[in-house]
């Protein structure tokens, strides 16, 4: 006989998405519009998003667990290398592939590398092609990009084009999704938005600043510590974060004349984090150099991207 819990959740789906693609292609930006808060940090430059990130979307219908994956891509170093099998182990272990592409950039050799790989069927989960960015894409080439799709990958479920940005057309993902989830019952509290703990999502709202003020290779060679995270009353945090460069010439370029560019980095973070974490937040920055901190084995397992 059945047991009322398993009545109650018989027509319920849950499962994993992993969202996959090229570096910047919006994977981080699908996966905050539909959980509706920023869980993965976003910046126009590719090898943002590091680590694996879920972000965890729940109705009376559904459990979707989003898995935002680094991009994929070549690197030597041993932190892109780390990336690259985050990415596929996500995939392997996933219920559905989300696998994006920007639709508003010709099909380079590595979108469609990355495309066969999939198709050829390794992986047995139900395949969705996501083609992001139509906001900014000439309409005419959309059908044939389309079509391409569709001979490169026969098998697919489905092939949806979508803004993230602009949230156009994301409902029609989500109901393709929802068709390939597994009847079961839900694996999160229904309040959970991400497996990240506060003081993780505090590094990395640091580290989308450092991103977003930095240029060239310097963003790449930096990382974030949190060394505090402490209530101090009246709810309000003290959090302090210790930014890693990678060379003893990055650090003024970072903390910029004056300290100014700290200063900014320092205010554009805390103030996401307060809305974030709805509360007030007394945040402290420090840098300190470290060279090559990206290609030591035990570094990297410090600040949790040992892959
Ligand atoms: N025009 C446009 N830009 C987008 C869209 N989605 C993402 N972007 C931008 O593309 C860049 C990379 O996005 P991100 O989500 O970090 O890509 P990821 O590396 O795949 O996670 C950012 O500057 C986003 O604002 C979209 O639908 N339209
Ligand atoms: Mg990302």
């Amino acid at each position: 006989m059945k047991t009322t819990n398993e009545e109650t959740t018989t027509n319920f789906r849950c499962g994993t998405v992993a969202l996959l693609g090229r570096p910047n292609v919006g994977k981080s930006t699908l996966m905050n519009r539909i959980i509706g808060v920023k869980v993965a940090i976003v910046t126009p430059k590719p090898q943002t998003t590091r680590h694996r990130i879920l972000g965890i979307h729940t109705d009376e219908q559904s459990q979707m667990v989003f898995v935002d994956t680094p991009g994929i891509h070549k690197g030597e170093q041993q932190l892109n290398r780390n990336m690259v099998r985050v990415a596929y182990a996500a995939a392997e272990e996933a219920d559905v592939l989300a696998i994006m592409q920007d639709c508003t950039q010709p099909l380079d050799r590595g979108t469609r590398a990355l495309i066969e790989r999939f198709a050829d069927g390794r992986l047995t989960q139900p395949r969705i092609h996501v083609l992001n960015k139509i906001d900014r894409a000439n309409k005419d080439k959309l059908l044939p990009r389309l079509q391409l799709m569709q001979q490169l990958d026969a098998g697919a479920k489905a092939f949806v084009p979508i803004s993230a940005r602009k949230g156009k057309q994301v409902d029609a993902l989500m109901r393709e999704l929802m068709q390939c989830l597994p009847q079961r019952p839900a694996m999160y509290e229904p309040d959970w938005f991400t497996d990240q703990s506060q003081r993780q999502l505090a590094a990395e709202y640091v580290r989308e600043q450092v991103f977003l003020s930095m240029h060239q290779e310097i963003p790449f060679q930096t990382a974030v510590d949190i060394e505090q995270f402490v209530e101090v009353g009246d709810g309000k945090l003290e959090i302090e974060a210790v930014i890693l460069v990678g060379s003893e010439r990055h650090k003024p370029m970072l903390i910029g004349r004056g300290g100014e560019q700290m200063k900014r980095i320092g205010i554009q973070a805390r103030e996401g984090l307060e809305v974030l974490l709805d509360c007030r937040v007394n945040l402290k920055l420090w840098v300190k150099v470290d060279r090559d901190w990206f290609n030591n084995p035990g570094k990297l397992m410090d600040l949790g991207l040992n892959g």
